[in-house]
């Protein structure tokens, strides 16, 4: 079915495949690191990679889980090390394919990482894009590197992204001979976080900026992962429910009250918001502890841990004050924040960061806590500014997306943030629809995966060729932001895909669009649910 799409695509994304300029790219590739004049770098490999290379990177931090990645594009790999500091900088790796269409694109990175997405690499330069990453001023999934050392910190914060930017075009023009058409940013998670302080700091970076599920409104963002360890208890508290338990019995418990909310029972709850979920109804029969069949039995539970799972699911507040929205129902079939122990990067952070201590007792964080953590909002990591004029005056767009079935960033925040944006520039969503636009991926847990139709382009998603990418932009993020972009033609809704396993080869098992908000996609009660024309976006309020 893909194969087909491709041969239907629109002609601009033909230039996303042809070279847009010819040059010797082999010999380039080999004299370029002599070239190379870029303050405080030091280069370290310049690599022809032809397609079909398994790269692998045995030096890569292990808690990066990125020992491998395949590379679907003849590519130019040049390696560098950036100082911003004396104690301090980053590692910097650019994928510079032979098929360069003119267009720059920058990558993100995850969690607290200090780990560079190969495979977004993989991604952007597979599809003409110039690309770059980097390991945002750190090695590893940690926050230790941050004690004791703002220098890192604000490289964490916006300074790697952004210097990398600039040491990326500068790239690229030495490279082709001539500098690129078009910026993109492509990042999720942290990335979004990333993107959308280039948005808000450094307008002039990028022309188009995807930012998926952000991780902003940090400090707040971070308390909140700290404190569902206070609401849980550890592992020999009353209040604690196995993992295995949230995923076999609350998680069908709120599928039952809320899947059939949007008209289908298909396991996909199309807007948690709708979602009032209520486990009184899995109370054992006798929690006294009389039945022994009935407490230790695997379909119910106690009063103290329905209490606890109706305040998980309850907004955050800081010494009475709202600080951040609450957990969707629905995302509790990857239990994250309920393992019975602090999550891990609220426990660096407060150890690295805010207390600058590595012991640090964290099993006490309480409100003043979480209060000094906001007040420090250490280089404006916040990033929640709802200020986006700057971008969008230079006709820059902003394209957010946010899995409803996020265990790990609450979707609601990325409501929040764009209410935040309309209230700030006096703008409604009609005018915002002009530079930005959010969609609701209904299914989709933290970026990527779940039960939903979770495919809409917005990473490599295993994919083996670039023949198994649909880069139709009506199905296509990053195509539909470059067509945005270059053509002025805003997408309306994003067509998702759930192909059978998540394999391509097996099939598409459904399709659906997924509405920007604050639309709604809504059953039409009788068509197919599999089907995307049995749906349609509506206005809700
Ligand atoms: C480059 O693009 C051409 C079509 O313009 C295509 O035939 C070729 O396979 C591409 N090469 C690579 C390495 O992607
Ligand atoms: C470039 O290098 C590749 C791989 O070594 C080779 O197959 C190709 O023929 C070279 N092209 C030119 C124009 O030298
Ligand atoms: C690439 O190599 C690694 C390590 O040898 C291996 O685990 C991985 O499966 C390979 N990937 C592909 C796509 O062949
Ligand atoms: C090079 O790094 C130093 C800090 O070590 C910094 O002050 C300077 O601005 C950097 N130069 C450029 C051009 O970024
Ligand atoms: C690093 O630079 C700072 C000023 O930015 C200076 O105070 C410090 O002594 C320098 N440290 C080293 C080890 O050079
Ligand atoms: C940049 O865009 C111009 C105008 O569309 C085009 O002529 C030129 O070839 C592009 N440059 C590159 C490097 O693709
Ligand atoms: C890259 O930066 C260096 C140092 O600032 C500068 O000399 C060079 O002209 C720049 N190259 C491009 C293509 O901007
Ligand atoms: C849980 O916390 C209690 C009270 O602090 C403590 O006594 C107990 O050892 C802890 N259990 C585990 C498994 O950590
Ligand atoms: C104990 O609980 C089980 C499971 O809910 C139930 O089947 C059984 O009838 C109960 N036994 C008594 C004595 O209440
Ligand atoms: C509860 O069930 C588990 C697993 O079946 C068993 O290991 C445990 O001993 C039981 N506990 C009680 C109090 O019956
Ligand atoms: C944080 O942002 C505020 C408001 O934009 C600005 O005044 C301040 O200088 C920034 N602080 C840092 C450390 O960047
Ligand atoms: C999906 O994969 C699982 C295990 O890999 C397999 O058992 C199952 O049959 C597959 N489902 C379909 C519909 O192919
Ligand atoms: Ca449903």
């Amino acid at each position: 079915m893909l194969r087909n799409l491709r041969t239907l695509l629109p002609v601009f994304l033909l230039v996303l495949t042809s070279p847009a300029h010819s040059f010797d790219f082999n010999s380039t590739c080999s004299s370029i690191a002599s070239q190379i004049a870029i303050p405080n770098a030091t280069v370290s490999l310049v690599d022809f990679v032809p397609a079909g290379t398994n790269l692998t990177f045995p030096n890569n931090d292990p808690s990066c889980a990125r020992p491998s990645q395949l590379v679907l594009t003849d590519m130019c790999r040049i390696a560098m090390a950036v100082a911003t500091s004396n104690r301090s900088g980053f590692d910097f790796e650019a994928w510079l394919p032979r098929n360069w269409t003119g267009r720059f694109l920058s990558t993100g990175n995850p969690g607290l990482s200090g780990c560079i997405q190969f495979e977004d690499l993989a991604y952007g330069s597979a599809l003409g894009f110039a690309t770059v990453g980097t390991n945002n001023g750190h090695d590893g999934d940690t926050g230790a590197p941050f004690l004791n050392n703002p220098d890192v910190l604000a490289d964490f914060a916006f300074r790697a992204i952004h210097t990398s930017v600039l040491v990326g075009k500068n790239l690229t023009e030495a490279f082709y001979g001539s500098p690129h058409n078009r910026s993109y940013y492509l990042g999720c998670s942290t990335g979004g976080r990333q993107g959308l302080k280039s948005v808000q700091d450094f307008p002039e970076d990028f022309d188009g900026v995807i930012a998926g599920a952000p991780v902003i409104d940090f400090n707040h963002l971070i308390d909140w992962t700290g404190h569902f360890f206070g609401i849980t208890g550890n592992s020999s508290a009353p209040t604690f429910l196995p993992p295995d338990q949230w995923i076999s019995v609350v998680h069908p418990d709120v599928l039952a009250q809320c899947d059939e909310i949007d008209g289908v029972k298909d396991g996909v709850i199309e807007d948690p918001n709708l979602c009032d979920y209520d486990p009184s109804g899995l109370v054992c029969a006798d929690p006294a502890g009389g039945n022994q069949t009935d407490t230790n039995s695997t379909t119910c539970i106690t009063e103290a841990q329905a209490e606890m799972i109706r305040e998980v699911f309850q907004p955050f507040f800081i010494q009475g004050k709202f600080a951040y929205p609450r957990m969707q129902p629905g995302t509790e079939d990857v239990p994250i924040y309920y393992l019975g122990e602090p999550f891990m990067y609220a426990r660096d952070w407060f150890r690295f960061v805010v207390y600058s201590d590595p012991n640090h007792d964290v099993t006490t964080l309480s409100d003043k806590d979480w209060a000094l953590a906001e007040e420090l909002d250490p280089f404006n990591i916040s990033t929640w500014s709802g200020d986006l004029s700057a971008f969008r005056d230079r006709q820059g767009k902003l394209l957010t997306f946010h899995g409803q079935a996020d265990g790990l960033v609450s979707s609601r925040n990325s409501e929040r943030y764009y209410r935040r944006v309309e209230a700030t520039m006096g703008l409604d969503n009609t005018e915002l629809d002009e530079f930005f636009r959010f969609f609701r991926i209904s299914g989709m847990g933290h970026c990527s995966t779940g039960v939903g139709a979770w495919e809409v382009g917005q990473n490599l998603a295993g994919a083996g060729n670039i023949s198994d990418l649909n880069l139709d932009p009506g199905s296509n993020i990053l195509t539909a932001m470059v067509r945005w972009v270059e053509e002025g033609v805003a997408p309306e809704d994003v067509l998702g895909t759930k192909f059978v396993n998540d394999t391509v080869e097996d099939g598409v098992q459904f399709a659906r669009r997924h509405c920007r908000y604050p639309l709604r996609n809504t059953y039409d009660g009788v068509g197919d649910p599999t089907k995307e024309e049995s749906w349609s976006c509506q206005r809700v309020e």
